[in-house]
């Protein structure tokens, strides 16, 4: 199992944790991700941001089915049942059926990444999550050729979630990538924060991260991983396409219709700090502007 060092943060030792897990793989992993993107080392180092408390990660959240504030994922989200879990994998794969989560992840190697995080309301955070490669799974399970995306569902457990007993919104939540964007090395199932189990508000027991694309792509709790030929639907795409497309790639050039995508709210960065400009794929165009070659990306947002 090759290790893929992407992510291009740095952390301090100032953490509510600690030093708690390897962090000089991390600091490694900068190396790496220079090395393998071009960036001059002083570029990377730029780059670097201090990752968010985890108090800031697990308090501020969105998650729909647990209610509309920010603090109701932390507020209701404790009832959810994450044990046992079991994740279905199905469409055109190889190894179908119902796979434990020790079963998906066995033979993987969960590594830390420190991601930007950037929701499509213009707030960001830095997280450090543990996780593994979604596409280091998805080579587990065994992708036909016929694939083309990925599409995920998040359990749906009514009586625990006021959220979707509402009906505001069409439970299950769904999501979908391209396959190059399922299979590219950025992209992870996440299992942790700080190096302790997801907590439940921020998705446990395991979560898409797609730290390229608006927060919404990130499908919590899920249960179902499917393989399809078509695009799949999504969940905010069905409920308002033209303002939430599929793609959904963070770009500061394509404004949503109702408010500037050029800059950020850093949560954590105090009353009156300043915002901060939004970068090209969230700070990842290095990394993934190769997948939108010749796309028109204000027409596919
Ligand atoms: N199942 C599910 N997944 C979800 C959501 C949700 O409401 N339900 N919200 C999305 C949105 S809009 C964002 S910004 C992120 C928030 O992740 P966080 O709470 O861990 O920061 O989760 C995404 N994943
Ligand atoms: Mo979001």
């Amino acid at each position: 199992m090759t290790r893929r060092w992407t992510n291009d943060l740095t952390r301090d030792d100032v953490t509510p944790k600690g030093v708690w897990l390897n962090r000089r793989a991390v600091l490694a992993g900068l190396g790496a991700a220079g090395l393998a993107t071009g960036l001059p080392a002083s570029q990377a180092q730029a780059q670097a941001l201090e990752p968010n408390t985890l108090e800031q990660i697990t308090s501020y959240n969105n998650f729909y089915e647990f209610g509309w504030n920010k603090d109701d994922p932390a507020a209701h989200a404790g009832d959810m049942v994450i044990s046992p879990w079991s994740i279905t994998v199905d469409g055109l794969v190889d190894r179908p059926g119902s796979y434990s989560l020790a079963e998906l992840l066995e033979g993987l190697s969960v590594e830390e990444r420190i991601y930007r995080f950037r929701c499509v309301e213009a707030w960001s955070m830095v997280v450090p999550w543990n996780g593994v490669g979604l596409g280091d799974v998805l080579a587990k399970v065994g992708v036909q050729s016929g694939a083309r995306f990925v599409a995920f569902e998040t359990t749906v457990q009514p009586d625990v979630m006021p959220g979707v007993r509402n009906r505001i919104i069409p439970f299950p939540y769904v999501e979908g990538l391209r396959l190059d964007e399922a299979q590219h090395p950025l992209t992870m199932l996440a299992t942790g924060i700080y190096g302790e189990p997801m907590p439940k508000q921020n998705g446990a027991p395991i979560r898409l991260v797609v730290p390229w694309k608006y927060g919404f792509k990130s499908i919590k709790s899920i249960v179902r991983i499917t393989l399809t030929d078509s695009e799949p639907p999504t969940t905010w795409k069905r409920l308002n396409g033209r303002e939430y497309g599929f793609y959904a790639n963070v770009n500061p050039e394509v404004d949503h219709p109702r408010w500037s995508q050029g800059s950020e709210r850093q949560i954590g960065g105090g009353l009156f700090a300043r915002r901060q400009p939004t970068l090209m794929f969230n700070g990842y165009e290095e990394q993934v502007a190769s997948l939108y070659e010749g796309m028109d990306l204000s027409v596919n947002y």
